[in-house]
This record gives structure tokens, sequence and C-alpha cells, in this order.
């Protein structure tokens, strides 16, 4: 796949990488056996399965935002296919700019996003979950 934009290319090379081992540190996760923190009233803690649908539907999601705002007709996929949802990050940057990056967009609420920022909270998402579960897996609740 030829990206017109090498950052956008990395960004989203890193955001597979980060999506895989979120999922592989997942696997390990649920079959370890062990609960999640102490319910905090979140429901996407409510049990490893709700965890995981909450980090596909936040991937997914990030690449809704960047085609709406970009015009990008998008086939939404399966929020609960992996394989889909990184495809479909690969099907549908290739064209952005790097000049497209960078621009600040109107979210609503009085809050400007670039798309570079939308795309970093994808990586850092999965990143930041993945550490909460290797977290646990080490056995630090803290
Ligand atoms: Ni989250």
């Amino acid at each position: 796949m030829v990206f017109k934009s090498r950052a956008v290319q990395s960004l989203v090379e890193l955001h597979r990488q980060e999506l895989l081992h979120f999922l592989s540190t997942w696997e390990r996760f649920n079959a370890s056996g062990l609960a999640l923190l102490p319910a905090s009233g979140d429901p996407n803690y409510q049990s490893s399965r709700h965890l995981y649908a909450h980090v596909l539907e936040s991937a997914r999601s990030d690449l809704v935002w960047v085609c709406q705002l970009c015009g990008i007709a998008l086939d939404a996929p399966d929020p609960k296919d992996p394989h889909a949802i990184l495809k479909a990050y690969m099907r549908h940057l290739p064209e952005l700019s790097d000049e497209a990056l960078y621009v600040p967009r109107n979210m609503g609420e009085g809050m400007n996003l670039s798309l570079e920022a939308i795309l970093e909270h994808a990586i850092v998402h999965s990143m930041r979950h993945r550490h909460q579960l290797e977290r646990l897996l080490e056995g630090d609740e803290s």
C-alpha cells in the first residue's frame, strides 16, 4: 500500500502494532482468569470482554471521525473484528496528505483537534489499556 504521506503511514503502522499488541496481551489476560480492577463504575470494566469491545470500538470510532472530517466514504468495519478495523485503516487513509493531518478540525462543543491528534489517540488508547492489563498480569494492582 502506497501512502501519500509518510507521517500518515507511520501513524497507521503504529496503530496496527499497538492494536495487535493489545490483542495478544488481552488473550493472555483472558486466559489467566485474573479479574480486572475492582469495580470502578466504568461499564467498560465489567469484564475482560467489555474491555476488549471498548478498545475495538474506540479504534473503529477514531477511524470514523477521520473519514467524516475528510469526507472519505467509509465502509464502516465490523466493530467486533480487529482485522477488519485494521484493514479499513489501510484501505481508507493512503490518500491523506501531510497538510490534511495538521489542520485543526472543529469537533463540536468548542473542541478543535487535528487528524494527527485523533490518530495518535487511537495508538495511545490501545497502548494504555495494554499497559493496564500487563500490570494486572504482573500482580501490580496499585
Ligand atoms: Ni479507554
